[in-house]
Order: structure tokens, then C-alpha cells, then sequence
């Protein structure tokens, strides 16, 4: 497969080309594109050195397959450039995942929509996709009908940009800002920007993307996202009322059983996900799972993920194994 990575000098560029080297990925040929400003930069990957190729080049290349992490701007301009040239894309930004043209992916729980005809793919957002990995099998038996999360975002959503803010604010020293607020020693309730109806762009990512992958559009989701001085992961404090009524131990069991989720929790030894555990590791963790004993038929867990993993790179790269196992590229 000749795979182009665009954006791949950004946050999420350098995991993609770590997780392709890790999961040998059948790569012939790597397509590593930028912004004009990084063209002729030297990246590595897999022990070799290539040379960054500005986004038109990479167009006129033909690849196989472009993963794209390079904003939605871009993604809006490029993506449908990329498709007419016949490549496949997988697109990491907001940019399509609302347009129901296009479908929006977490493999195990939807991969089987996918069609040779789909030309431009849309990855979830990195907070929907612990989510729903969590909530999918979760549906199935017990069928939901609300969900209230909380998060507690990693710096490393935002970017290159916060993580030299925080890095900046440990040293003591001035510099540009990520966010309108300091972020060391503080919680920030503002991830993305502001909607009309006075919720962030964040909020409104996990209430409308949850129902187009569990294809369910009578779930009701509400959501406060917060940004924390964290870099491992994204954590979520979830509640979730079902129609029906469930025991711990089945959920337990279940979570167990379904792939990509890893249960840690079990309070006597103090077991629990953290984002300082979850960095670098493919697997949303869930635990601290619990009835809600102020109202009927109600859950409490806590999810935790590496955004940059399988709330991003990761998730990409398993729709590409997708593709090509099932011979849709
Ligand atoms: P560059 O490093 O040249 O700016 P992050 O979200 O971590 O800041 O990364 C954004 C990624 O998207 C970077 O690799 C950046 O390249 C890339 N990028 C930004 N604009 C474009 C563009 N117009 N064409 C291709 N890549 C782009
Ligand atoms: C965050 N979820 O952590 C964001 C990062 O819609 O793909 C990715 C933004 C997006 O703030």
C-alpha cells in the first residue's frame, strides 16, 4: 500500500507513523505531506528518513490510502482533491463527520458500513471514541436512553501549540498561549469553541457523533468537556441511564468481553484507569463502574483512553486495516 500522512509532522502525524510501524503495516511506499512550510523537512519512520512533499505533490502521487490529521480547513479543501485522484481517505478532523454522506468509523463497532464507494472516511473525535467503544455493546443489551459525560481533557488534543504552553508555564517563562487561560494548575470548562447554544463545539462532537455511529438517534447525550494539565489521555466521568435494568457483574463481564476495552477496576486493590497508564497504549480502560443509586436503571463508570491513540492514530490506521482486509482499496 503506498499510504500518504498528512499532517505528518503534527501531534497526531508522529503517532500515526509510530502506530504504522508498530503494526506492520503492509507500507510499499510512505507519503509524508505538510504545510509549504515544512517542505523538504526530514521525518523518520521505521528507521528511514523521508523528505516531507508539500499536499499538491502528494495529490499527484496516487497513494493507496491518505491519512489525514492536518485540520478540518485543510481537510475540507484537500480531501475531495485527493478521492478524484482515487484515493482512499481517512480523515481524522470535524471536517465530514456530520455530513451523511460520509461515514464516521470506530471499527469494531461499524466497520462492515464501509463500501469500496467510500471515498472519504471520517474518524471520530477522539472524546466519542472511548465513549462509544464503551457504550456500543453496552446498547445492544440494555438500549440506552440517556448519557451524561464529563471530561477531562490532555493538552495534547489542542496541539504542538499547548503542550509548549504548559511546558512553557513549568519553566516560568512567557510565551504564545494555546488557550485564553493558563492551563498549569488550572481546569479550563472551554474545549473548541463556542455553538450558538452556548455549548463548546467539544460538548456538541460527543452528543451528535454518538448517535450517528451507534446509529441511534433517540439516545439522549449532555456534555461538559473540560481541559485539564494532563498529556496521557482524555478521561471521562460517564453516566448512563438504560431502558432496561442490568447487574454490575454482567456489565463487568461484557466490557470484558468486547474487543479494544480493557476493564481495571476493582477498588480493593485500588485499580482504575489513569491517563498516566493509558499513554501509549491502544486500548480504551474502563472502571470505577458502578450502579447510580439515585435513579433506576442507571450506571457511573470512568473511561480512559490515549486521545492521540485510539482516540486518533490508532483508530485511523485499524479503518485502513479494515480497507484492505476487506478488500474495499
Ligand atoms: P506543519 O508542521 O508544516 O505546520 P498539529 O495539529 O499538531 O499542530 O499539526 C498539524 C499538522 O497539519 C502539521 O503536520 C502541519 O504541518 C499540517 N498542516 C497544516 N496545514 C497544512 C496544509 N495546508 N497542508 C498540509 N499540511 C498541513
Ligand atoms: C480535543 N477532541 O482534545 C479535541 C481534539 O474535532 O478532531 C481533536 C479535535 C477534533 O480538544
Amino acid at each position: 500500500m503506498r499510504i500518504a500522512v498528512v499532517g505528518a509532522t503534527g501531534m497526531v502525524g508522529e503517532v500515526m507513523l509510530k502506530v504504522l510501524a508498530e503494526r506492520n503495516f503492509p507500507v510499499t511506499e510512505l507519503i509524508p505531506v505538510a504545510s509549504e512550510r515544512s517542505v523538504g523537512k526530514e521525518i523518520e519512520y521505521n528507521g528511514k528518513k523521508y523528505k516531507v512533499v508539500g499536499i499538491q505533490t502528494a495529490v499527484d502521487m496516487k497513494a493507496d490510502i491518505a491519512l489525514f490529521s492536518a485540520g478540518g480547513d485543510t481537510s475540507l479543501e484537500w480531501a475531495p482533491k485527493f478521492a478524484a485522484a482515487g484515493t482512499t481517505v481517512i480523515d481524522n478532523s470535524s471536517a465530514w463527520r456530520m455530513d451523511p454522506t460520509k461515514k464516521l468509523i470506530v471499527p469494531e463497532i461499524n466497520a462492515t458500513e464501509l463500501t469500496a464507494a467510500d471515498k472519504i472516511i471520517a474518524n471520530p473525535n477522539c472524546s466519542t471514541i472511548q465513549m462509544v467503544l464503551v457504550l456500543a455493546p453496552l446498547h445492544r443489551k440494555y438500549n440506552i436512553k440517556r448519557v451524561i459525560v464529563s471530561t477531562y481533557q490532555s493538552i495534547t488534543g489542542t496541539g504542538v501549540k499547548a503542550v509548549q504552553q504548559l511546558e512553557n508555564e513549568y519553566a516560568g517563562v512567557q510565551g504564545e498561549m494555546a488557550y485564553k487561560y493558563p492551563i498549569h494548575r488550572n481546569a479550563i470548562p472551554q474545549c473548541d469553541s463556542f455553538e450558538e447554544n452556548g455549548y463548546t463545539k467539544e460538548e456538541m462532537k460527543l452528543v451528535r457523533e454518538t448517535k450517528k455511529i451507534l446509529s441511534d438517534n433517540t439516545i439522549a447525550v449532555t456534555a461538559t468537556a473540560v481541559r485539564v494539565p494532563i498529556v496521557g489521555g482524555h478521561s471521562e466521568a460517564v453516566n448512563v441511564e438504560f431502558s432496561n435494568d442490568f447487574d454490575v457483574n454482567e456489565v463487568r463481564n461484557i466490557l470484558h468481553h468486547t474487543d479494544g476495552v480493557v476493564v481495571q477496576d476493582n477498588n480493593d486493590t485500588y485499580t482504575y484507569p489513569m491517563p498516566m497508564y493509558a499513554q501509549g497504549k491502544d486500548d480504551v480502560f474502563v472502571g470505577r463502574i458502578r450502579r447510580d443509586e439515585s435513579q433506576e436503571n442507571t450506571l457511573n463508570m470512568w473511561i480512559v483512553a490515549d486521545n492521540l491513540r485510539k482516540g486518533a492514530a490508532t483508530n485511523t490506521i485499524q479503518i485502513a486495516e479494515y480497507l484492505i482486509a476487506a478488500k474495499l482499496v
